[in-house]
């Protein structure tokens, strides 16, 4: 890839602008953006789950995926954890394997949404049993994190209720406050409990984190360690997510991001396919917090059906280097003295003026002093891990992926 003379244009350009090229690539070099597990893996939808060749079959397949992933783009150093999904009985040797790999583990997620005894709920279920069994698994998750190292407890719950008057909305709340507290205390040192919402599915008529209100209101009460984590494709339509992330940040609760694209509702697609714009806004939000920022988990959520798998991820990644990269760019001095002037569309094309730049030839040179190849797609597509993984693996029996879509 000849980008050479492009960089070296486009930097001319930059500096003249004012932006510190060098520590707009020292900022690209230190993105981390965390790859799960279970993207690895077979996936679909309710309605088939295709199987794919050379699909992961196990933690350590993933783990080996992943690790290939970070090899190629030097930005995905970790690997978030679905629990039982990637259960094992020896968590050291599991850290090992990881760290052989050159990767490390990153969030744990629990799952309380896939056993028969969940069919009401897990932590807002009616009967005390099966809260205290999703409450005891994501203590199980805390234990976790602590033989792991990790730091992020990721929470996810599929709660809610399909039908008026099903069960009592309030006394769901109630029940889900008592068993977060408790889950709360086994937190390990330094550990942070992320809590997602999604406003539907599966169930219909009420979720019990339903958006990002819920969360956080949840969040001040359990404690500092408690924060909000922002799935893009768990919105309303419309649903201005950039803003979400500001105010998030702006109270200290942004714990982190499941980055997927959707259409219509948590479609799950590639960040930043039909969303470019949204995606560099929300960047935009990131980068002007500053210091605010900077524990911001970044995570990808994505379950790749139809669309080859590593190819697919690999792009996701690149997509979020690529707005991180514009959002970088941004004139932000220029962008409060036009605010200030109550400047409507001088401020707007500020930010449009970094979105609409190349940055290729920017993200080429910082993979290049990277040691990385400067285009990952390319190396990809020449490579020959995947048709040598879709050898060794073959093609596994999609029943057995444990991705509900
Ligand atoms: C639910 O839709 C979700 O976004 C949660 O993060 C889960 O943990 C993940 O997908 C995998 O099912
Ligand atoms: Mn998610």
């Amino acid at each position: 890839m000849d980008y050479q003379a492009d960089y070296d244009r486009l930097a001319e350009r930059l500096t003249q602008a004012g932006v510190d090229v060098e520590q707009v690539k020292d900022k690209l070099k230190r993105q981390h953006i965390e790859t799960p597990s279970w993207g690895y893996g077979n996936s679909g939808t309710r309605f088939k789950v295709f199987s794919w060749p050379g699909a992961a079959r196990n933690v350590h397949e993933k783990l080996d995926d992943a690790a290939y992933m970070h090899k190629l783009t030097g930005v995905a150093p970790t690997v978030a954890l679905h629990i039982p999904w990637d259960k094992t009985d020896d968590w050291d040797a599991l850290k090992q394997y990881a760290a052989d790999q050159g990767v490390g583990i990153g969030a744990i997620n629990p799952n309380v949404f896939q056993d028969d005894q969940y069919k009401l709920g897990s932590i807002t279920h009616p009967s005390p049993s099966v809260r205290e069994e999703a409450v005891a698994h994501m203590v199980e998750c805390c234990e976790i994190m602590g033989k792991t190292g990790s730091k992020l407890l990721s929470l996810w719950f599929a709660d809610g209720t399909n039908y008026a008057g099903q069960d009592s909305i309030r006394g769901r709340k109630q029940r889900m406050e008592e068993a977060l507290a408790e889950t709360y205390k086994h937190l390990p040192d330094g550990g942070r409990m992320l809590i997602e919402y999604k406003f539907f599915e599966p169930a219909f008529y009420h979720t019990d984190l339903a958006d990002w209100g819920m969360a956080f209101a949840t969040a001040l009460k359990l404690g500092p360690q408690a924060e909000v984590l922002v799935d893009t494709g768990h919105h309303a339509q419309g649903t201005n997510i950039a803003h979400i992330v500001a105010f998030l940040l702006d109270e200290g609760r942004l714990g982190g991001f499941h980055f997927n694209a959707r259409k219509y509702a948590d479609d799950d697609l590639i960040v930043g396919t039909n969303n470019p714009f949204e995606l560099f806004e929300i960047f935009t939000e990131l980068v002007s917090a500053g210091d605010k920022a900077k524990d911001v988990a970044y995570m990808i959520d994505q379950s790749h059906n139809i669309e080859p798998k590593l190819e697919a991820m690999l792009v996701s990644i690149l997509n979020c280097q690529t707005a991180y990269a514009k959002a970088l760019i941004v004139d932000y001095n220029e962008l409060a003295d036009r605010q200030m002037m109550g400047d409507v569309l001088g401020a707007h094309r500020i930010l449009v003026d970094a979105y609409e730049t190349d940055v290729r030839p920017l993200l080429a040179q910082v993979r290049a002093e990277m040691g990385r190849d400067a285009d990952p797609l390319a190396t990809y597509r020449a490579d020959d891990y995947a048709s040598r993984v879709a050898k060794e693996r073959g093609v596994a029996d999609a029943s057995g992926s444990g991705y509900p879509g």
